[in-house]
C-alpha cells in the first residue's frame, strides 16, 4: 500500500472537501442563483424575484397569531425582521448544502434544487404575477444547480498536466484520467484555481444582483411624485391653535408624512408611476369606468382632515395618525358608474394583490367623505402610503377601507367575495371602535407627586368625541378638558389636572362618543374587529 492509496482507500472515498471550501461552494451557488433570479425578475416584474416572492408568500401563509405577535413585537420593523430571518435560513441551507456534499455533489444538488422549487412555487402562487414570471425562479433553479456542480467539481478535481499543477499529487487510478483530486493540504494550482474562480463567481453574483436592483428600480416613483402639483378645489379648514396639547404630551394634531404609521403586507413597496396608473370600476355597475390619474386631477379635488387607524392596534397602541388627505369623492365616482341594486361590497385590489372589501353603504351615505386619495399634507402620497392612489373611508379601520396602490374596484356582494384579511378570520365589516389613550405619563414613568397634568388622545371617527374622563386608583371619574374639535372624523386630544399622592398610582381613561356610548372595561383582542377596553397604566408619583 503506497501513500496515495492509503489516503484514497477506494474511489468512493476520494478526499473530502475541507469544511470551508464545501460551505463556500454552497453559499456561492445559492448567491448566484438568487442574483440571477433577481435580474431576470427585474426584466419581467420585480415581485417575481425569488427572495421577495418567498417572503411575500411567507407573510400570506403566516398564521395570524404569529403575524400579530410580529406586529406587536417588531412594529414597523416586522418586514426587516422577516427578511433577515429568511436570509439567515437561506444562508444556513446553502452552507448545509455544501457541507453535505464534501464527497458527492448529490446532496447539495438536491438541496439547491429544492430551494429553487420553493421559489417556483412561491411565484406561481402569487396572485398578481403572470405565468411568465416563473422564468425568474426557474433561472435561479438552473443557475443554482449548475454553479453548484461546477464549483464542486472544481474544488474536487484539477486537470492533469497543466503548468503549475500539483505534480506531487498522484493521479487517481480509477475514474477520469484527465483530472485528479485537488490536494487541499498543498497550495497549488487546484486550490488557487478554486479560490480565484469562486471569488469571481461571487463577485459576478453581486454584480448581477446590483444590475437587477438597478433595472428593477427604473420605475422612478420619486420623479413621478415630484412632477405632480396638487391644488385642492376645496381646502381643509386650517387646524385651530387649540387642536392639540403637545405641551402636555399629546402628539401633534397633524402627523407628518414621515411619522404617519405604516401597516401593510408589502415586503417591497409597489412602484407605480402616476402616468401609468389605470383603474377600472366594474362589476355590478351600469357603466364601467376606466380612470387615469389625469382623470382624477380633472375632477373636483377635496381636502379633508382624517384620522386613519389600524384594527391591529392594541388598547394604548400607536397605530393611529392624522393627515390632510386630498382626493376625489368616491361617492360621486360610484354614482357615475351606477351601483346596481344588491351590490353591498366594493372589492378593491392593490398592485401587489392585496384585497379589501368595503361596505357600499359607508361610501354612499351623504356625509361619507370617502375618497380616492392622491395626496397627504399637500404632497402626492408617499410611495409607502399608496402612491399614486389609495382609498380612505372615514370611520372604518384601514383593512376594510384604505387600499394603497389601488388598481381595481369591483362592485360585488359580501356573499360573493372575501377580502385578504377576511380569508384570515378578520371581520367583514369593521367600523372604528370608540377609543382613548394615555400619552402622559408613560407606563412606569416616575413623575412628581402633587399637581400633574395627564394627557392623551381619543377617537370615534364619524361619530365624534363627546367626553373623556380619567380616574386615579379606581376613584371617582373626573372630566378631562378636550381640545378644539377639528371634525368628527379626526382624533381629539384631552388633558386632565391631577393631584397625585406619592406612591404607585393607576390611571385609567374612558371616552364617550356622540351616540352616547361610553367605553366599557370589557377587553377585546384586536382580532376580529378591533381592540376594546380602557387604557390603564401604572406609574409612580415621587414625593
Ligand atoms: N395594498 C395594501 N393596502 C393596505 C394594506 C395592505 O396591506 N396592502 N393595509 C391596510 C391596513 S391594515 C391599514 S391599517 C392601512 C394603513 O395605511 P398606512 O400604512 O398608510 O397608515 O392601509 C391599508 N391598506
Ligand atoms: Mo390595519
Amino acid at each position: 500500500m503506497n501513500a496515495s492509496t492509503s489516503r484514497q482507500p477506494s474511489d468512493a472515498a476520494v478526499p473530502r472537501l475541507p469544511l470551508r471550501a464545501a460551505a463556500a461552494v454552497g453559499l456561492i451557488a445559492v448567491a448566484a442563483a438568487l442574483a440571477a433570479g433577481h435580474l431576470v425578475a427585474a426584466l419581467i416584474d420585480p415581485f417575481a424575484s425569488p427572495f421577495l416572492a418567498v417572503g411575500n408568500t411567507a407573510i400570506d401563509l403566516t398564521p395570524h397569531p404569529v403575524k400579530d405577535f410580529a406586529i406587536r413585537t417588531f412594529g414597523e420593523n416586522d418586514k426587516i425582521v422577516l427578511l433577515a430571518g429568511m436570509a439567515f435560513v437561506i444562508t444556513a441551507a446553502a452552507a448545509l448544502a455544501g457541507l453535505l456534499s464534501r464527497r458527492s455533489a448529490l446532496p447539495g444538488t438536491v438541496l439547491a434544487a429544492t430551494l429553487g422549487v420553493l421559489g417556483v412555487a412561491a411565484v406561481l402562487t402569487r396572485p398578481t404575477l403572470d405565468t411568465i414570471a416563473v422564468l425568474a425562479p426557474l433561472t435561479s433553479l438552473v443557475v443554482g444547480v449548475l454553479v453548484f456542480r461546477w464549483l464542486h467539481r472544481l474544488a474536487r478535481r484539477t486537470r492533469v498536466g497543466e503548468p503549475g499543477a500539483d505534480e506531487s499529487q498522484p493521479v487517481e487510478s480509477a475514474g477520469e484520467p484527465r483530472t485528479r483530486a485537488v490536494d487541499w493540504s498543498v497550495p497549488g494550482l487546484g486550490r488557487r484555481r478554486f479560490l480565484i474562480t469562486s471569488t469571481a463567481v461571487a463577485a459576478a453574483a453581486g454584480a448581477t444582483a446590483a444590475a437587477g436592483q438597478f433595472v428593477g428600480g427604473r420605475v422612478d416613483v420619486e420623479a413621478s411624485r415630484r412632477s405632480i402639483r396638487l391644488t385642492p378645489d376645496v381646502t381643509a379648514p386650517p387646524i385651530p391653535a387649540g387642536a392639540d396639547f403637545t405641551g402636555d404630551g399629546t402628539p401633534t394634531f397633524i402627523t407628518s408624512n414621515a411619522d404617519f404609521y405604516r401597516v401593510d403586507t408589502a415586503l417591497s413597496v409597489p412602484r407605480l408611476r402616476a402616468q401609468d396608473w389605470r383603474m377600472r370600476v366594474h362589476g355590478l355597475v351600469d357603466r364601467e369606468l376606466v380612470l387615469t390619474y389625469d382623470d382624477l386631477l380633472n375632477r373636483p379635488l377635496v381636502e379633508k382632515t382624517i384620522s386613519l387607524c389600524c384594527v391591529s392596534n392594541e388598547v394604548g397602541g400607536p397605530y393611529i395618525s392624522t393627515t390632510n388627505f386630498i382626493g376625489v369623492s368616491l361617492r360621486d365616482l360610484l354614482t357615475e358608474a351606477g351601483v346596481r341594486p344588491g351590490a353591498d361590497q366594493l372589492a378593491t385590489r392593490s398592485a401587489d394583490g392585496w384585497t379589501c372589501g368595503t361596505p357600499v353603504e359607508d361610501i354612499m351615505k351623504p356625509d361619507s367623505d370617502a375618497l380616492l386619495a392622491i395626496g397627504m399634507n399637500g404632497e402626492p402620497l408617499p410611495a409607502e402610503h399608496g402612491f399614486p392612489v389609495r382609498m380612505v373611508v372615514p370611520g372604518l379601520y384601514g383593512f376594510v377601507s384604505a387600499t394603497k396602490w389601488l388598481v381595481d374596484a369591483e362592485l360585488t356582494t359580501f356573499a360573493d367575495f372575501d377580502a385578504y384579511w377576511v380569508k384570515r378570520d378578520w371581520a367583514q365589516r369593521a367600523p372604528i371602535k370608540t377609543m382613548s389613550r394615555i400619552d402622559r405619563p408613560k407606563p412606569f414613568e416616575q413623575v412628581p407627586a402633587g399637581k400633574f397634568v395627564a394627557a392623551g388622545v381619543a377617537w370615534a371617527q364619524h361619530k365624534g368625541i363627546d367626553k373623556v374622563e380619567v380616574r386615579v386608583d379606581g376613584g371617582p371619574w373626573q372630566a378631562a378638558t378636550l381640545s378644539t374639535e377639528v371634525n368628527v372624523d379626526t382624533w381629539r386630544m384631552w388633558r386632565a389636572e391631577l393631584d397625585l399622592p406619592a406612591g404607585s398610582r393607576t390611571l385609567e381613561v374612558r371616552a364617550t362618543d356622540r351616540t352616547g356610548y361610553t367605553q366599557t372595561s370589557e377587553r377585546a383582542e384586536p382580532i376580529p374587529d378591533g381592540a376594546a377596553g380602557r387604557h390603564t397604566i401604572v406609574f409612580t408619583a415621587r414625593p
